[in-house]
């Protein structure tokens, strides 16, 4: 048994992984890509900028649970973000070590929501009487492995899910994959030269025919101009519902972001910058439109 935290993370990272890259096509797509381009040699010298989640927020669930197996391996919850259209809450947590990816997690605000939509997350979620991450033991990879792929409710219907879909889709997408890795991100500043910025990296990855959100312009830019970001549209699949049923559905995506140094920094003439040094946390604009990589109006586009 791993006694450091942090070892112990990033086993449950490892194991989050492997269900992502085995359903997630660009995953491997862009990896590969990378290699025969040259960019890298190896897979692990990617950096990952972060991972994301979304949770329903309902009693016993959402962020509250949800964020405690993160800060009981040393991640620092920062700061909140507001999605008034998605009717989304979202925080970022801090790595405990440089080397560990920045967590974004975001939240269903249930109330803001139709009686319809109400009904049918509470007809799944009600019989959740306790906090599920209060029952697992934390220091235990594979129980924590395991966690994030349990089926905390029952499979939904064909028919519930077309129904949360049409008002929400953030919510048909959780009731479906629940704690799945919804995508991880690679950090194009620490690429070479030729691939660094996310304009530069987005042709890359267009040469790889892989498509790319559109929401809000390919490139989603902070009003600061320090945090670039682009993604591609979530890989579809057939799911299996409840009673057998069968229908298309999205599943996850791949991220791309670039953190620019920070004025103070930037004027200083340096040409290595620490992450200290570099735009940190996410911006809400550019969120907004990240969520609608799983969007129908994104995986169904031509
Ligand atoms: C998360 C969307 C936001 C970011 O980096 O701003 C995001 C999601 O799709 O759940 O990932
Ligand atoms: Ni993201």
């Amino acid at each position: 048994m791993k006694n450091n935290k942090i070892e112990v993370f990033e086993a449950i990272l490892d194991a989050l992984f492997i269900p992502y890259k085995n359903n997630v096509p660009d995953v491997l797509k862009v990896t590969n890509g990378m290699i025969s381009e040259g960019i890298i040699t190896d897979e692990n010298e990617i950096v990952n900028d972060h991972i994301a989640f979304r949770t329903l927020g309902v009693p016993n669930l959402g962020i509250t649970s949800f964020e405690k197996i993160f800060l009981y391996y040393g991640y620092e919850k920062k700061d909140y973000y507001y999605f008034e259209g998605k009717k989304l809450d979202g925080y970022w947590y801090a790595p405990p070590a440089d080397h560990l990816p920045r967590i974004f997690m975001s939240e269903l605000r249930i109330k803001d929501l139709s009686e319809t939509i109400q009904e049918i997350i509470y007809r799944y979620t009600n019989h959740i009487t306790s906090d599920p991450v209060d029952a697992i033991d934390l220091d235990n990879i594979t129980e924590v492995g395991a966690f994030f792929t349990k089926a905390l409710w029952e499979l939904p219907t064909l028919s519930d899910y077309l129904t949360l879909a049409d008002e929400s889709e953030y919510a048909a997408w959780v009731i479906y994959n629940r704690y799945y890795l919804n995508h991880y991100t690679i950090s194009v500043h620490d690429l070479p030269e030729n691939y660094n910025t996310v304009e530069k990296f987005n042709v890359f990855l267009e040469s790889l025919q892989i498509k790319l959100n559109t929401a809000g312009g390919k490139i989603k830019v902070s009003p600061d101009g320090l945090l670039k970001q682009s993604s591609t549209v979530a890989k579809t699949f057939e799911a299996t519902f409840a009673n057998g049923e069968t229908y298309e559905i999205s599943g996850s995506y791949v991220e791309f972001a670039e953190r620019l140094p920070l004025k103070d920094f930037a004027d200083k003439g340096l040409t290595n910058f620490t992450r200290e040094q570099r735009r940190d946390g996410f911006e809400s604009a550019n969120a907004d439109k990240i969520f609608e990589s799983t969007y129908k109006e994104q995986t169904s586009a031509m």
